[in-house]
């Protein structure tokens, strides 16, 4: 096992909501750390490039206005395969997929409104990070 940085953003839904305690709770409690944490108001041209991979999807429009709509608290979070191991600690995309006990499946609203990002593998992560924190 290797440890590993990735790149976590808690949506602007999560902070509305007052969930940012609740989400780090369940992130340190697993035993990663926050190396690094800020709050971001997010610009369409940061959002266009964070999102490439579906420019071309119907609800395109929809992801970018909605990340607009406030706040966001991004974050380096280190650990053993973070990577991986927090995708598993948030929980499936797709609303009605994400299971119980997941950030998720816990707090999301819908699919779009979905509490929280985290990067998909170690190549974005570093992607990803130098994108937020330079
Ligand atoms: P991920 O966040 O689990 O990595 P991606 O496929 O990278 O999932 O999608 C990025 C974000 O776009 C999702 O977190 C969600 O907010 C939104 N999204 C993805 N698929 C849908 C969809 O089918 N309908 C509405 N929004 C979606
Ligand atoms: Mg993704």
């Amino acid at each position: 096992m290797a440890t590993e940085r990735t790149y976590i953003m808690l949506k602007p839904d999560c902070v509305k909501r007052g969930l940012i305690g609740e989400v780090i709770a369940r992130i340190e409690r697993k035993g990663y750390r926050i190396i690094d944490a800020k709050m971001m108001r997010l610009n369409e041209p940061v959002l266009r490039e964070h999102y490439a991979h579906l420019a071309d999807k119907p609800f395109f429009p929809d992801i970018v206005s909605y990340m607009m709509s406030g706040p966001v608290l991004g974050m380096i979070v280190e650990g053993e395969n973070a990577v991986l191991g927090m995708r598993i600690l948030m929980g499936a995309t797709k609303f009605e997929e994400a299971a119980a006990g997941t950030i998720r499946g816990d707090f999301a609203s819908s699919t779009s409104e979905n509490i929280i990002h985290g990067s998909d593998s170690a190549e974005n992560a570093e992607i990803e990070i130098k994108r937020f924190f330079g």
